[in-house]
């Protein structure tokens, strides 16, 4: 008797898991957790609740996706967020190629300072043979990449003065995130930098405990950084950093094949409109966003091409020792797809 009723208990547990379809929807999790940086309105937010929005859609309501902006997951220790991620702390991420820098050294291509001029040159590091390398490269460390995204241009702001030669920045503190690179670059500079969280470096901004930071513009606006007393902008273009869609590889394995093509589909939709948000109103055709800008008493310095190559001299030694460290195959493979754009 009492084996019988084991056995008919057992039968229980089972059948429901026998039905075809019922299998893989009880391994889902009710939510799976998306970590970000930047919510909204930044585009990085926009674009991660995008992803989760599409995701939903395309998988019939199977899979719901809950964002987490201010890497909320991690303490906002937003350089911890890849170990998070490939510990499975976090499900899926929208990263930027900075703060996952101090794992993954590679991703240290896209702040090698002046290696890409324009967002031409982003393309074709992201969409050619280089991000696909990348992307190779962190398929190997327990994360599925899907789709490049972007943060921006880091153009430097600060309280105290604008900023036309190197000599400008002498002495400035300046926030940086990230990866020992930017310590390097700025120190490289004559500037004295400091690194910290994005979290901490709002107030830091605030009470002059810095004097300035770089971000790219649509960060600068929406965080309201001209409030903070950043009211000198350099347009210098130094260094960009993409964002990338990522999924915990258990996770991944975790979902039926028709879905896991369904959250590809939708990380690949959502980083395209992602990129147009981020690049929205700061090229020469569509200027709004800078014009905003200048008309919250920001003084705006475009660095003339004579004027940004002393920056590129100054940060040439940073580069050299950084690109040994990348893999100089790596770097050389880039400057000849940005060649050849
Ligand atoms: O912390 C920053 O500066 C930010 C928001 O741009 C990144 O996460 C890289």
């Amino acid at each position: 008797m009492k084996a019988l009723l084991a056995g008919l208990a057992l039968a229980a547990m089972v059948a429901p898991a026998m039905l075809p379809g019922k299998a893989d929807a009880a391994d889902y999790k009710a939510e799976y957790k998306l970590s970000t940086v930047l919510g909204k309105p930044f585009p990085w937010g926009v674009g991660g609740d995008r992803w989760a929005e599409l995701i939903k859609e395309k998988t019939g309501g199977r899979i719901t996706v809950k964002m987490y902006p201010g890497t909320s997951l991690v303490n906002g220790d937003q350089t911890k967020e890849f170990t998070a991620l490939r510990q499975g702390v976090i499900d899926l991420a929208v990263g930027s190629t900075i703060n996952w820098s101090p794992q993954v050294r590679e991703l240290n291509l896209f702040s090698l300072p002046f290696l890409m001029p324009d967002h031409k040159a982003i393309d074709a590091l992201t969409q050619g043979p280089v991000g696909k390398q990348l992307f190779e490269l962190l398929s190997t460390k327990d994360v599925v990449p899907l789709a490049w995204g972007e943060n921006g241009f880091r153009e430097i702001s600060n309280s105290k003065r604008p900023i036309r030669t190197p000599d400008d920045l002498k002495g400035l503190k300046i926030r940086v995130v990230g990866s020992p690179l930017f310590l390097d670059t700025m120190t490289a500079l004559g500037a004295n930098p400091t690194q910290m969280s994005w979290a901490d470096a709002q107030p830091a901004l605030s009470t002059g405990a810095v004097d300035g930071q770089e971000n790219p513009l649509a960060v600068f606006v929406a965080a309201k950084l001209p409030t903070l007393g950043q009211k000198h902008l350099t347009l210098w273009g130094y260094v960009a950093d993409p964002l990338i869609f990522v999924v915990n590889k258990e996770v991944w394995a975790s979902w039926s094949k028709e879905d896991q093509e369904a959250v590809r589909a939708a990380a690949l939709q959502a980083a395209a409109e992602e990129i147009a948000i981020s690049r929205k109103g700061i090229t020469a055709a569509d200027d709004s966003l800078l014009k905003d800008i200048a008309a919250q008493g920001v003084e705006v310095v475009q660095l003339t091409p004579e004027q940004q190559k002393a920056f590129q001299a100054a940060t040439r030694s940073v580069y050299d020792k950084w690109a040994k460290q990348i893999g100089p195959d790596l770097v050389k493979a880039a400057e000849t797809s940005i060649a050849g754009a």
